[in-house]
């Protein structure tokens, strides 16, 4: 299979090093070392991304605009096939796409430092900035509703009556607790009538592993672009905050050691208000916190449905993976909401400081 995807872009496997790399719980990818030249190969699912070719085509039109506005501006794109296509098409074996590897750069798959995830939201935030002059409006949605709560509340209700109904018994205590949390539903409703909050270009996907660092620990770009669609600023900063705060991550089963750390936090904010300060309405401000909250509410709410659905959606290794990171995730929301005041005093501080 990969032998085959590698052919269509003149590369022959037999002399290339391929190793697999973890990345994600969607898309397969691979690092492909021939010679002196080194790529990256990813294999997208679609069963998730149903349109590969949309994801492509909004690529190369981003790359197209930063070439020309910011031509300094690192943007991985991918290298086109023999027959010149950014995405190339294998019957039965699904779609496959290829990146230069970028030498000097690494990525990291958990944030041990506040420096890190300052560096990460700079250049999220740098990302949309720089894409403020482009028509967001004008990318296809390469996942309808990603990051639409009220669907993904109404897919959570719908798993509750059609899903697998020992499951349900078993997850009783944490259905209960998610019932506390609906009022992050009726904000996310007013936000999207709200004219005060814009959509704009936005990556939705900012773990830590979708940001380049070189050598120096610095941040030079932002990778996995498939979820690059219109979107809320919340997506990207809630985002961070899900995956970012805390040392132990989504799949810890013991959660006492799931905590929120207010540096970290702060770095979050300093680090995309340098690019996005100028840029957010008051209203906007206002809902710095609330990123959290949303994203973990809805990450909690789309496991615990996955599990009622009997895993269809994300990749588990266990029988009761999807329960345990429910439960993490709500774990974190509660933690969260905690600190709320002393979190709150942090945006404020930032906000001034950035003289906002
Ligand atoms: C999925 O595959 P990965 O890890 O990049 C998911 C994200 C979730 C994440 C949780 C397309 O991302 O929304 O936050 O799992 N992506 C998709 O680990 O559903
Ligand atoms: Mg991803």
């Amino acid at each position: 299979m990969i032998e085959s995807a590698l052919v269509e872009f003149g590369i022959q496997a037999n002399l290339c090093r391929i190793e697999p790399l973890v990345s994600g719980l969607i898309n397969r990818t691979w690092k492909v070392k021939c010679g002196k030249d080194t790529f990256i190969l990813q294999q997208i699912n679609d069963n998730i991304f149903k349109h590969p070719f949309k994801i492509a085509d909004n690529i190369k039109r981003i790359n197209i605009y930063l070439n020309r506005h910011n031509p300094d501006y690192l943007f991985v794109s991918p290298l086109e096939s023999l027959a010149k296509m950014e995405l190339v098409h294998l019957e039965n074996e699904g779609y496959f796409r290829l990146f230069p590897f970028i030498v000097g750069s690494h990525t990291i798959n958990i944030v041990s430092s506040p420096e890190q995830a300052f560096e990460a939201a700079f250049q999220f935030g740098r990302f949309t900035h720089l894409l403020s002059g482009f028509d967001a409006g004008s990318l296809n949605t390469t996942i309808p509703d990603f990051h639409n709560l009220s669907l993904r509340y109404a897919q959570y209700e719908n798993s509750l009556r059609t899903g697998n109904p020992n499951r349900i018994k078993t997850a009783k205590h944490l259905i209960d607790e998610l019932k506390a949390y609906t009022s992050i539903l009726t904000v996310f409703e007013k936000i999207q009538i709200d004219p005060h909050i814009k959509k704009r270009v936005m990556h939705h996907d900012t773990k830590i592993s979708n940001v380049l660092f070189n050598d120096s620990e610095k941040g030079i770009a932002v990778i996995d672009l498939d979820t690059v669609m219109p979107g809320y600023f919340i997506s990207d900063v809630g985002d961070m905050m899900r995956t970012y705060l805390s040392p132990a991550n989504e799949e810890e089963k013991d959660f006492s050691k799931i905590e929120i750390r207010d540096d970290y936090f702060r770095a979050i904010v300093r680090g995309y208000l340098s690019n996005m300060g100028d840029e957010l309405t008051e209203a906007e401000q206002e809902l710095i916190l609330y990123s959290g909250q949303f994203i973990i509410y809805m990450q909690a709410i789309r496991f615990l449905a996955d599990y009622f659905n009997n895993d269809t959606y994300y990749g588990v290794t266990y029988e009761d993976n999807n329960l345990v990171r429910a439960g993490n995730q709500i774990t974190l929301l509660k933690e969260l909401n905690k600190k709320s005041i002393l979190l709150n005093a942090i945006i404020q501080d930032e906000l001034k400081a950035q003289g906002l």
